[in-house]
């Protein structure tokens, strides 16, 4: 068994019931969630849109290796009627990312673990550090609790009253 972050986003539809969709495929497809996070509302990172997201983080065991897992994830956000287009960021029904995988540090052709992001975005770190502020990231070497600290993101994440 491996354990694993995801992050979880969605600014269009019902984002609810997407939040919720997808934590159903993951739990039928990838594994058991042992953790989710609290849902919170949060401004569009890298983009402007009037659709703010719902984010989550979840911790699931599960037994797929990474390249497994990413494509699992991809008929997940297929299945939940995610479209990919051509613009880097834009409004979408579900963004299933993965965050760790173990403390691996992978770099494949489309896949980098841990998410080389992930320190710049609040709407990641903070439902992280609600479930695993001790965690420490692999590569950075530091407790995901420091990561947020030392973040400088200025778009708000607040909780979202389910
Ligand atoms: N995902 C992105 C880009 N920007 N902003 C927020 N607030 N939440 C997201 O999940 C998100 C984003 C790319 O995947
Ligand atoms: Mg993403
Ligand atoms: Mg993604």
């Amino acid at each position: 068994m491996k354990n694993i972050f995801l992050g979880i986003g969605t600014n269009i539809g019902d984002r609810e019931a997407n939040l919720n969709a997808a934590v159903g495929r993951i739990e039928e497809k990838l594994g058991h969630v042992i953790k989710s996070s609290s849902v919170y509302e949060t401004e569009p990172w890298g983009f402007n849109s009037e659709n703010k997201f719902l984010n989550i983080v979840v911790e699931v065991e599960t037994t797929l290796l990474p390249s497994e897992l990413l494509d699992s994830i991809h008929s997940i956000e297929a299945l939940l009627g995610r479209l990919r287009g051509e613009v880097q960021y834009s409004s979408r029904v579900i963004d299933i990312d993965i965050i760790f995988y173990e403390d691996q540090f992978i770099i494949e052709k489309d896949l980098i673990i841990p998410h080389p992001l992930m320190q710049e975005r609040k709407f990641v770190l903070v439902p992280l550090c609600e479930i695993a502020s001790e965690l420490v990231h692999p590569v950075l070497k530091k407790p995901v609790a420091d990561l947020l600290k030392s973040c400088r993101d200025v778009n708000v994440v607040k909780k979202y009253k389910l």
